[in-house]
């Protein structure tokens, strides 16, 4: 048996699902980047809105890359399973927020003219770091990325999300309708205004007019969002199937954790997210600035450490006391720059951050979180590093996590069809393995610019903490880097 409407009322009675009528649940979000993290994240916030009687606001999710999600949610009428692994065992439940899918290229101009309708009043974004084509060194939009490029030359057909929402919102004040919100829920300082920097920025290439119609008119609120949430594996599949006592081609397990905290600017209304416990703020850049770097900024360092000394998932890494060792002080580094929301006591915040990792019903790939480096080192671990440097403080943990990250580079430089997934792969893997001798490596990854901008890559100090840490990795048995390196 499949999950699915008609099935729903064979559901093991612990099992929560949805008590309301979806067939009158009206498609008012729009959601592009529909994978793990917004299903076990907005997705649920907005079932608990539906619950709640208010049948306004749908979800209808967009795989941008692909048809993959389409596929596995629409035998099933959209419904998944959450799977919520507490430290008191586990909470199964079923959404039912999501009432359609699109799927990739093949259903684009699909997608635009639902963006394009009046009905549709928000359009949330998680794409991640690169889905936002930004320069994040130096918040430029990358116009010569293949994607951005085609988009420019055929702005009517468009298939990223910057195409996608500057054409449904050109569409739309042709039309007279008032502009959605964009509603950006990706690990980016000021989520809301690199998406409405990246936004215009496309805009200008397009119709100088109509940025400047967007600039005034379009909310792009700034959010935090946190949940974990592992990419979903085959054995997460097997284990909610026996949970629910049917099949579900793509459920979702993440932690009992979740925090989400919204600017209230929006254009044409919301849902009352707080009925789930979502917080409207006016201070997200601090709520930001801590998640982003607390938690992402020392998850990523325990994913280099991870992958260097064989821990395949972060719980796992959480039991060795090299990591754990270095996560404590490079925490205090980065508390000692960090303004907190107000009331907040960021002590607290990272011995939760601990419990959260520990948690070994998570199977987080540490190969899953350190992809991407370049496009999250910036604002997780070089951000706080600028703000001591400003102040004169030496950071050797953060110099240690780069190094970790150096290291990773070069280790798979060195690995026979070695991957990295990572969008400047090509240049960071060419500079990776351009020397074998520790100071020029690196040195040689310290100069790409889109990483590390100028300024990092001058600082003596700095450099001479890298090279240091690295040397120090080298030659630590218990870190397995790539033997080619002398140091
Ligand atoms: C992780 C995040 O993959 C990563 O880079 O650091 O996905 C992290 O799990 C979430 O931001 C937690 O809210």
């Amino acid at each position: 048996m499949r999950l699915s409407e008609k099935s729903l009322s064979e559901l093991p009675a612990s099992v929560a699902r949805p008590a309301y009528n979806r067939s009158r649940v009206v498609g008012s979000i729009v959601h592009l980047g529909i994978g793990a993290f917004h299903r076990a994240h907005q997705a649920m916030f907005t079932d608990a809105v539906l619950a709640s009687g208010d049948l306004g606001w749908g979800i209808v999710g967009a795989g941008i890359i692909s048809a993959d999600m389409k596929n596995a949610l629409a035998p099933q009428d959209f419904l998944y399973t959450l799977a919520e692994m507490g430290a008191d065992g586990e909470k199964v439940r079923v959404i039912g927020s999501i009432i359609g899918v699109f799927g990739g290229v093949e259903d684009a101009a699909a997608l635009l003219a639902k963006m394009s309708q009046a009905s549709t009043r928000i359009v949330s974004i998680t794409v991640t770091e690169k889905g936002y084509y930004l320069d994040l060194a130096t918040g430029k939009l990358q116009l010569q990325a293949p994607a951005i490029a085609a988009d420019l030359a055929s702005p009517a057909t468009p298939k990223t999300i910057l195409g996608l929402i500057v054409e449904a919102l050109k569409a739309r004040r042709g039309a007279g309708i008032p502009p959605f919100t964009v509603l950006s829920c990706d690990n980016l300082p000021n989520n809301g205004k690199l998406a409405k920097a990246a936004v215009l920025a496309f805009a200008r290439q397009v119709d100088a007019e109509l940025a400047t119609w967007i600039e005034a008119n379009v909310r792009f609120p700034c959010t935090m969002v946190d949940r974990i949430t592992p990419a979903t594996t085959d054995a997460d599949r097997a284990h909610v199937t026996a949970a629910i006592g049917m099949d579900d081609a793509w459920p979702v397990v993440t932690e009992e954790f979740v925090q989400w905290v919204i600017e209230d600017e929006f254009t044409m209304g919301r849902p009352d997210w707080t009925i789930a416990g979502a917080v409207f703020s006016d201070e997200i850049e601090r709520w930001e600035n801590m998640k982003l770097r607390c938690l992402n900024g020392s998850h990523s360092t325990l994913a280099y450490l991870g992958q260097l000394t064989g821990r395949e998932t972060v719980a796992e890494a959480m039991q060795l006391p090299l990591i754990t060792d270095i996560l404590d002080p490079l925490w205090l580094e980065i508390r000692a720059v960090l303004e907190a929301p107000k009331g907040v006591d960021t002590a607290a915040y990272v011995d939760s951050l601990k419990q959260r990792y520990r948690n070994p019903a998570l199977k987080h790939r540490t190969a899953q979180i350190a992809s991407d480096g370049s496009q999250k080192l910036p604002q997780r671990l070089l951000a706080p590093l600028r703000e001591r440097i400003a102040k004169g403080l030496p950071s050797p943990m953060i110099a240690t996590a780069v190094a970790a990250w150096m290291h990773y580079a070069v280790k798979i430089a060195h690995t026979p069809d070695g991957v990295l997934n990572d969008p400047l792969a090509g240049e960071i893997l060419a500079q990776a393995k351009r020397s074998t001798e520790a100071a020029a490596i690196v040195g040689n990854l310290l100069a790409i610019q889109a990483i590390f901008d100028t300024d990092l890559p001058a600082n003596a100090d700095f450099r001479a903490a890298l090279l240091e840490k690295f040397v120090a990795l080298a030659k630590n048995p218990a870190v397995a880097t790539a033997a080619q390196i002398s140091v």
